[in-house]
């Protein structure tokens, strides 16, 4: 067991597999995740979880199709296809997915006006999910993130993990990507520059 820390598992659901909004390679993370999971003391899930007609659906903004970005209150919105919808199969984690000893859930994204893709706060900045209180309160200090998408969810929780002052391990095999015009690069960089190491599965297989 790899002390003081924490498997972060994000996202690994239906839609992002093959429901609304799948991740080319998406299901290839379940396995990896299940195995490495035999090494962590703690195991935290993340579930997209939104209402019917969410700010991050194109399908709210008439005239506007998937993928187009919009500026919102808060900030460049991606318009998504209509995926994660609360209490759906779709926003259902993935069956083959097997973490028994997973002690939290955090959902996320269930303000109907404003999405989160970190599980530490929303994307306004200034709404957090509790995470950030419950890992501290339970003396984690490193989180080894895994799941989907390595651009949206996945590095958006690294980034505010660093900013949390956790050490962060992003394990990359463990995680696949959306890819929309050369995002993935981008969060790789904004990433590395926050300090987010980057490493692959065989580098934890010692411990499983
Ligand atoms: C995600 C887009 C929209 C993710 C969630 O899990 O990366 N991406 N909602
Ligand atoms: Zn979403």
């Amino acid at each position: 067991m790899i002390a003081q820390s924490a498997l972060i598992v994000v996202d690994v659901q239906n839609g992002f597999i093959d429901g609304a909004l799948p991740v080319p390679g998406g299901v290839e993370v379940v396995p990896i995740i299940n195995r490495l999971a035999c090494a962590f003391p703690n195991i935290i899930i993340t579930q997209d979880w939104h209402p019917p007609g969410h700010v991050s659906f194109a399908s709210s903004h008439p005239g506007r199709q998937p993928f187009d970005a919009i500026e919102l209150p808060y900030g460049r919105q991606v318009l998504w296809p209509d995926h994660c919808v609360q209490n759906t199969h779709d926003a259902a984690l993935h069956d083959a997915l097997d973490l028994p000893r997973a002690q939290l859930l955090i959902r996320k994204g269930f303000h109907s006006d404003v999405d989160s893709y970190s599980a530490f706060q929303e994307a306004d900045r200034k709404t957090p999910t509790g995470l950030a209180g419950y890992l501290r309160e339970r003396g984690i200090q490193t989180l080894f993130i895994t799941g989907l998408a390595t651009d949206f969810c996945v590095a958006w929780t690294a980034i505010d993990a660093r900013d949390n002052g956790f050490e962060t391990c992003v394990i990359e095999d463990a995680t696949r990507a959306i890819d929309l015009n050369d995002s993935l690069a981008a969060a790789w960089a904004q990433m590395t520059a926050h300090g987010v190491q980057r490493i692959q599965s065989r580098e934890i297989e010692g411990f499983v």
